[in-house]
């Protein structure tokens, strides 16, 4: 049995990598991703100069999950493109570097530059259109005309494939606008689904308050909150991009919750709040736990079962 993937001229040795915010900040944490049983990693969102972030408490584990607001804290793109240029890719797993420039002008200058270190070092972008917690700031990905401005920005300076990291979608129409959108621009090879639930509200009871601080409570959900939601939006997003791979994020903390990403069509499922609960230690049980339901099914690849979710006639 093997839970190889092969994809964008890479081999991964399973599916699983952190999501980017969790685990991905300082060099630390992307040796910690790195020494990790994953089978690769991507570095926190970055923009042109380093931020600070919100004022904390900005993120709180929950026990169905997290909330966030963070407001985009990074050490600057070129502190991660240093760092993919300091890696030795033979034998070493790939890396992704996650960008998420204020506007389409910031992104594309960011990938001109990243573009050199692509071709030499093989590091991937994953262009984030949808951070829902910088205030003030709404997100690209419901904007469907500037989300087709910062897509045509990249793609005109950037050379290579690429992948966007998406919010998730509530209605069947905004799958297809989103979808109609991702399909004209063909470097666009990978689309992860999802990233947090933008602004939920959780207030403890005792106190009859907020748990985190910026924006009066509100932030992004993660954890068990949201895997119906990441499900639907992986299989929403697999039916209508053939051309492109599904990336799943969202809900996974067991062997069990990637197995139903996997049927629903992802290639690399990505976990945020439950390594942020568990470390690193995670990736071994995720992959030891997601081999013994394949074996319990009789499935010896991934390929046998990715996308093959059954619907009820
Ligand atoms: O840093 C954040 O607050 C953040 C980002 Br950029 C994102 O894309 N998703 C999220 O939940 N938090």
């Amino acid at each position: 049995m093997s839970l190889q993937v092969s994809l964008l001229n890479n081999t991964f040795a399973n599916p699983f990598m952190n999501a980017a915010g969790v685990m991905c900040s300082t060099t630390d944490d992307l040796v910690a991703m790195t020494e990790s049983a994953s089978g690769s990693l991507v570095s926190k969102s970055c923009t042109p100069a380093p931020r600070e972030g919100n004022p904390s408490p900005r993120y709180k584990d929950l026990p169905l999950g997290s909330i966030n607001s963070m407001g985009l804290p990074n050490k600057g793109f070129d502190y991660y493109l240093a760092y993919a240029l300091s890696q030795h890719h033979y034998g070493a797993k790939p890396l992704f570097l996650s960008m998420s420039g204020f506007s389409a002008e910031e992104n594309a200058a960011m990938c001109e530059r990243l573009a050199a270190v692509a071709t030499e070092k093989g590091v991937i972008l994953e262009l984030n259109l949808s951070c829902p917690n910088v205030p003030g700031k709404p997100q690209v990905a419901y904007d469907f005309d500037a989300m087709r401005r910062y897509l045509t920005a990249v793609s005109a300076v950037y050379p290579h494939p690429f992948g966007v990291k998406m919010p998730p979608y509530f209605d069947i129409a905004h799958f297809d606008m989103a979808a109609a959108v991702l399909n004209e621009f063909p470097k666009v090879k990978f689309v992860t689904c999802i990233n947090s639930v933008g602004n939920g509200l959780v207030i403890d009871v005792e106190s009859e308050t907020v748990v985190i601080k910026p924006k009066q409570g509100f932030g992004g959900l993660g954890g068990r909150y949201v895997l119906p939601t990441a499900l639907a939006n992986v299989n929403a997003f697999y039916r209508r991009c053939p051309e492109k791979l599904i990336f799943g994020c969202g809900g996974v903390y067991s062997g069990e919750d990637a197995f139903l990403h996997v049927l629903a069509g992802a290639s690399m499922v990505q976990v945020g709040t439950a390594l942020h609960e568990e470390g690193a230690g995670i990736f071994a049980r995720l992959c030891s736990e997601l081999q013994q339901i394949m074996g319990k099914k009789g499935y010896k690849t991934l390929d046998e079962f990715r996308g093959k979710v059954k619907t009820l006639e």
